[in-house]
């Protein structure tokens, strides 16, 4: 049997498929991780990690037999690629299988922010409405709407937002000519033209911090941003000052900068819908993200074309 490493888990269907197939190192599992790598460095020959774990350079270097890493994600950004282009590691990712539910999560934090749908639940449970009407919200149709990263995830976003009438721009590094939507190359002008930012970037060095202070404070107060990207793409000392001195109306937010141990301010806002980056999370996609791993790995180990290669 060929030796994988896990880095962290994976539902059970993917475990029990994976185990049935490979000799599979569990590394979440154990205290003393280099103790496990040391003892089967000499046989590794797979990770497959997830998109928010990812594989460093440190990790890599200490398994000469590794061949791949097979990310169960879409986002590679945690996963050095240069020293994998550069030992010849292959790398594979999940794309277009999460596209749907994380573009549903972007608006459905959108809607969960503006018409506070958390604090309208808590307002019927907690029997406040046999008091009072609760206050009124924001609307979202036919708002402007500004998408930050024009790919698979922005584009599907864009598509559901046109459904609720919004008038759409975004910014990238490039126009797309196959897409209807206006095309802004300055952030700060979009934001300051838009009503709400959803946030669909890679991560990685070249978007990290890209919603700063002055993207926020050209949002103004009325604004609402929505991160379904890395925690990385956002300024997060400037989002909270933001939020908690009112500069920007709310955020959803299913990224965090340190997540799973999040900044605890942002649990103190009562302005923000908060979720444990759970974008792709249905038992539909995980599913597919799945399979798609165990795809690139039978395609790797049996000399066949890997079928969504990122290195
Ligand atoms: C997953 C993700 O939550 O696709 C990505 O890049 O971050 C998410 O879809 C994650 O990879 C699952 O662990």
């Amino acid at each position: 049997m060929t030796d994988i490493m896990m880095i962290g888990p994976y539902p059970e269907w993917d475990l029990e498929d994976l185990e049935r197939t490979y000799r599979v190192h569990k590394l979440w599992q154990v205290e003393d991780k280099d103790a496990l790598i040391a003892s089967h460095a000499g046989t590794i020959r797979a990770i497959a990690t997830r998109g928010e774990l990812g594989a460093s350079a440190a990790l890599m270097a200490k398994l000469p037999k590794l061949e791949i890493v097979s990310c169960y994600g879409v986002g590679t950004d945690a996963i050095d690629l240069a020293y994998a282009r550069a030992n010849g590691i292959r790398v594979t990712n999940t794309p277009d299988v999460l596209t749907e539910d994380v573009a549903d999560i972007g608006i459905g934090l959108l809607l969960a922010v503006a018409r506070q749908i958390p604090q309208a639940d808590a307002y019927v449970r907690d029997g406040r409405w046999r008091k009072a009407n609760m206050p009124l919200v924001t609307r979202v149709c036919g708002k402007r709407l500004g998408i930050v990263g024009m790919g698979r995830v922005g584009a599907a976003v864009a598509k559901r937002a046109s459904a609720f009438d919004c008038d759409i721009a975004y910014f990238d590094v490039r126009k797309r000519d196959d897409l209807p939507y206006d095309f802004c190359s300055d952030l700060v002008e979009l934001a300051r033209t838009s009503e709400f930012l959803i946030v669909t970037l890679a991560g990685g060095d070249s978007t990290k911090h890209i919603i700063d202070a002055t993207v926020l404070a050209a949002l103004g107060p009325d604004g609402i941003v929505i991160n379904i990207s890395r925690g990385s793409t956002v300024d997060e000392t400037a989002l909270l000052t933001a939020l908690e001195s009112g500069a920007i109306k709310g955020a959803g937010l299913d990224v965090f900068w340190n997540e799973p141990t999040i900044d605890e301010r942002f649990l103190r806002l009562s302005n923000v819908v908060l979720q444990p980056h759970h974008a792709s999370g249905t038992v539909e996609t995980r599913k597919a993200m799945g399979q798609l791993v165990r795809d690139n790995l039978a395609a790797h180990f049996g000399a066949r074309p890997l079928l969504t290669p990122v290195v």
